[in-house]
């Protein structure tokens, strides 16, 4: 029997209706026999970052099981992204829905396709934020979710009042 492990995954877009996006990833990703949403953050209105000349973003975490590795489970991601539509531009530009898998079990993935935990995750309100909501005690590089936010600025990074269900 394949291993379950808990894996997060990051969710954020700024074209088109990203809630209605993030909503149908979520089923199309719950709906794989071998991944299970467990949890859900709130959606925050974020700052775009990296690249400043573009439209806000909605984010996102959710917590899910899954007995896929951390390949198959970057596969689904980019096969759910693929069916929103979303087009590879520009890095850091415009998206229907991003997603990342920020966390892997405890694991340390480094190859050409995947690093996990992700690289910039710690750097980034629009991730960290949600993601307290979630599993604010999980140790990341040395310090916990929460404490990794107490050393960024987030006072623009809004709560909006929807909620992802399954
Ligand atoms: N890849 C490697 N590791 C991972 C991982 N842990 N999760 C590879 C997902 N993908 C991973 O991604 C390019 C390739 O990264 C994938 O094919 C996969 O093999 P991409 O999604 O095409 O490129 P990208 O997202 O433009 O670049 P990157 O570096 O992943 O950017 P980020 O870090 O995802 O940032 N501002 C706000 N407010 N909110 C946002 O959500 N997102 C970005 C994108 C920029 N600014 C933002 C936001
Ligand atoms: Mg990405």
């Amino acid at each position: 029997m394949a291993k379950t492990v808990t894996a997060f995954i990051g969710l954020g877009g700024n074209v088109g209706d990203v809630f209605a996006s993030m909503q149908s990833a979520l089923r199309t990703l719950d709906s794989h026999k071998q991944i299970s949403v467990i949890s859900t953050s709130s959606v925050y209105k974020t700052p775009p970052w990296g690249v400043e000349d573009q439209d806000w973003f909605l984010n996102a975490c959710v917590g899910v099981e899954t007995t896929l590795t951390g390949q198959e489970l970057l596969t689904e991601c980019l096969a759910a992204e693929k069916s929103l539509n979303r087009v590879r531009d520009v890095r850091w530009g415009p998206r229907t829905i991003d997603l990342d898998v920020l966390i892997y079990s405890g694991e340390r993935i480094d190859t050409a396709e995947l690093q996990v935990p992700h690289p910039r995750m710690q750097e980034r309100g629009f991730v960290l934020l949600p993601m307290a909501d979630i599993a604010p005690n999980l140790m990341l590089k040395g310090k916990s979710i929460s404490q990794w936010l107490e050393t960024l600025d987030t006072s623009d990074i809004q709560k909006t009042e929807l909620k992802l269900i399954l």
